[in-house]
């Protein structure tokens, strides 16, 4: 840094890890003093995967040096800085302590819990602060506010060709969407053939920033749930970008077409694998998008793949974040359905001899990361079929994965998968049997549990909860006119019948074992 003028102070927070970020961009390294900023409060307010924790820090840790090397001025606090003050608060205050600012510039938090603190650091500290929009998103939420106004329902479907149009991606001149739809999804829904295996991604071997931190996790929160031992994210945007070739090169073709499709073992299939890194601000989400655009355009992938991803990162991307704000902070404590049942103790075990959930949850165990259909139709679907308590929910997709952030988070268990929203977010629940698992996955071939058996001993736990669920949430759910015919099968079974299925649900429910407390949060 030149000269003895007070700096600019430009807080970047671990999700915010990209040199356009806007605090950045057009600012002067002669003036300018980066803070960042390894804190307690982040790493501790829940309990994260242990990957989690050091893909962060390891992120963040390079991409500090990555700046000091270009020339900025990087003030990086480590967690174990014995005057680490713990919050990014007392570190602020530290900061401006040491370098006098003129003024502090950050980027707005991308969760509620920070931001509210955020604003508090105007008045608290006598020094010009300024909140700036989080530009790596398409959408500010300004302009999703306008266009969730006076919509009794938001459905992601309106607000994404909207975005389609914002964009012009996959848009053609006459304002028309390419190939004529909008959506291509009935192509997306292909059950995984005999055999099916996709090439490895590419996976990154720890360098020694990366193992430093990792020594650091294990010793700092080595009793946290997850493992350490395949830890191959990238943690550079050089990397990450490497991960996104790959992914266009040699998995994009297939992507849509097997989007839903889960094979045990298989665990990213076609999935891009690129979560963490737009997230953490390595990549940017637009940018993919253009590039597969072109790929389409090139004839190298698709359209429903195409269009498929793009739907993903402009559609529902966007539009849970949006929604997160709408809806905060009541979404938080959103239980339209009075689930009132603690998370069974196998969600942070793996032990169950359900073979499709064991599988999901040994892949969030050692990967951090289950895709999409994984956490939505297994994981999420036995959560609402069980009843579980949307605040345990919450708190165990926050922890294990490690793209969590609230705020794409919490609106995807909270309003996609329980329901808990009462309809704001999805049309219907997305309640299924064993059928939909058996008919997307191999899970059924291995499992003890017979897919076929509806109820009594050995029947697959999915077919009886399926309609234990259908039955006690009767009163909401008839008038819906997605999911509302079904009641007329329900209604020819007759009593004995219906009696069975209730009977084996409450056997199984009951017999679940609920989780010891302390895996989520300190007690
Ligand atoms: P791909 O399948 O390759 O999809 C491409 C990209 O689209 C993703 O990288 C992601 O950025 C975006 N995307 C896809 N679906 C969604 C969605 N529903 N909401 C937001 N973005 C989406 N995603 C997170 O990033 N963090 C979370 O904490 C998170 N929690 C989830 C919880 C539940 C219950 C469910 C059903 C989904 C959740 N998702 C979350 C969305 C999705 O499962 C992951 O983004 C995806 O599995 C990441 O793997 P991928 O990069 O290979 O995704
Ligand atoms: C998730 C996380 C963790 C575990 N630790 C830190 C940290 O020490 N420092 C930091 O800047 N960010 C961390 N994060 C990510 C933050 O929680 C995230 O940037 C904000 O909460 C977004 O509002
Ligand atoms: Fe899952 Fe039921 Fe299939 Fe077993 S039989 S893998 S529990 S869907």
């Amino acid at each position: 840094m030149k000269g003895n003028a007070r700096p600019v102070l430009v807080p970047v927070l671990g999700d915010q890890l990209s040199r356009d970020l806007a605090s950045i961009r057009g600012r002067s390294k002669d003036d300018t003093v980066i803070l960042m900023m390894e804190v307690w409060d982040e790493a501790t307010y829940v309990r994260h995967h242990k990957q989690k924790i050091a893909l962060i820090f390891s992120t963040m840790r390079h991409f500090a040096k990555e700046l000091r090397g270009a020339g900025w001025t990087v003030d990086y606090v480590r967690l174990d800085d014995p005057n680490n003050a713990g919050s990014f608060t007392g570190e602020l205050a530290r900061a401006i302590e040491e370098h006098s600012p003129r003024l502090v510039s950050v980027v707005e938090a991308g969760e509620w819990r920070v931001r509210e603190d955020m604003d508090k650091w105007a008045d608290k500290f006598a020094c010009e602060v300024e909140i700036l929009r989080d530009d790596r998103f398409v959408c500010s939420q300004a302009d999703f506010d306008e266009w969730a106004e006076d919509r009794k329902e938001l459905r992601m479907e309106f607000f994404y060709r909207e975005m389609r149009r914002k964009t012009g991606l996959l848009v053609d001149d006459d304002g028309k969407p390419t190939g004529g739809e909008w959506n291509y999804d009935s192509e997306n829904r292909k059950p995984p053939k005999e055999g099916l295996s996709a090439p490895e991604r590419p996976k990154f071997e720890p360098d020694d920033i990366t193992r430093e931190v990792i020594d650091l996790v294990e010793d700092r929160f080595g009793d946290h749930f997850g493992s350490l031992e395949n830890f191959a994210w990238p943690v550079t945007r050089d990397e990450a970008e490497y991960a996104a070739d790959a992914f266009f090169a040699e998995r994009i073709e297939c992507f849509g077409p097997y989007q839903d499709a889960m094979v045990a073992g298989e665990d990213d299939l076609f999935h891009s694998m690129l979560s963490t890194s737009i997230n953490l601000g390595l990549l940017d989400p637009l940018e993919l998008c253009r590039r597969a655009e072109k790929a389409y355009e090139d004839g190298e992938a698709p359209l429903n793949s195409v269009e498929g991803f793009i739907r993903q990162i402009i559609g529902w991307r966007e539009y849970v974040r949006g929604f997160y704000w709408h809806q905060m902070p009541h979404l938080q404590k959103a239980n339209a359905l009075n689930a009132p049942r603690g998370l069974p103790e196998f969600y942070w075990t793996g032990e169950t001899d359900m073979a499709c959930l064991a599988d999901c949850i040994r892949t969030t165990h050692d990967n951090a990361h289950a895709h999409h259909i994984q956490r939505l139709m297994v994981l999420g679907n036995f959560a609402l079929l069980a009843g579980i308590s949307p605040r345990e929910v919450q708190d165990w997709y926050l922890v294990v994965y490690a793209d969590a952030y609230e705020w794409v988070e919490l609106p995807n268990v909270a309003a996609m998968i329980l329901y808990a929203d009462g309809g704001k977010l999805a049309s219907k629940p997305y309640a299924a049997s064993g059928n939909y698992i058996n008919k997307m996955s191999n899970y059924c071939s291995t499992c003890p549990y017979s897919v076929s058996k509806k109820t009594g001993e050995g029947a697959c736990p999915f077919n009886p909860l399926y309609w234990h669920f259908m039955h006690r949430h009767r009163d909401r759910l008839e008038k819906n006119h997605r999911i509302g015919r079904i009641y007329a099968t329900w209604d020819r079974m007759g009593d004995e019948r219906q009696q069975d299925y209730l009977d084996s649900a409450e056997a199984f429910l009951d017999s679940l074992e609920p989780a010891r407390p302390g895996w989520a949060r300190k007690d």
